[in-house]
């Protein structure tokens, strides 16, 4: 019944498991309305060509989910969930107490504190139940950071992100060029 829900609860188009190839990564997030934000993740994974899943797993609408999601985790194959949420932000503190999986949290902004609410309630964890937490809104900092634990013990992985960083670099410095002439 859980892995049928859990099915369920994939996000729409685009944003799809990599078909038929295991997830290493999965993606998860409190609402729908957090996905705008949740999806520069997925692009980051998908440019690097690392199979993710997304997921809609709500600490506090879906509990029973959410803590079959991460306890499953390990289980099923994943190596790391970057989790975002907004508000009183519970899903990656959650997460990360269910699972030894590397947890990166992204606190999404939300409408009355403009995200401060999200990043406290996610960087503000217990000795002892780490989670990894990125800038207010900054998922594609999330996949970066994901790519970058992964490639530790995975060396395409991590050529790929060498080489990202120069191609980052070559960018800033053209334009930079670009100003001055
Ligand atoms: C959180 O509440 C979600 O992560 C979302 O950021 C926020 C608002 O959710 P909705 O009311 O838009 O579904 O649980």
């Amino acid at each position: 019944v859980v892995e049928a829900r859990m099915n369920s609860m994939l996000v729409g188009r685009g944003y799809d498991d990599d078909a038929g190839v295991p997830p290493r990564i999965g993606i998860i997030m409190g609402s729908d309305s957090d996905l705008p934000v949740m999806k520069d993740a997925s692009k980051i994974l998908t440019m690097f060509g690392v199979p993710h899943e997304v997921r809609i797993v709500s600490a506090h609408r879906t509990p029973e989910l959410m803590c079959s999601y991460a306890a499953s985790a390990r289980d099923r194959g994943l190596q790391l969930i970057i989790a975002g949420a907004g508000g009183a932000a519970h899903l990656p503190g959650m997460v990360a107490s269910l699972t030894p999986l590397p947890v990166i949290g992204v606190p999404v902004r939300s409408s009355s504190l403009d995200g401060m609410d999200s990043l406290l309630s996610i960087v503000q964890m217990p000795r002892g139940v780490p989670v990894a937490t990125v800038a207010i809104n900054n998922a594609t900092n999330a996949g970066l950071l994901a790519v970058r634990i992964l490639g530790a013990g995975d060396p395409d992985l991590l050529a790929r992100m060498s080489q990202y960083q120069e191609d980052t670099r070559e960018e800033v410095l053209r334009k930079a060029e670009k100003l001055q002439s």
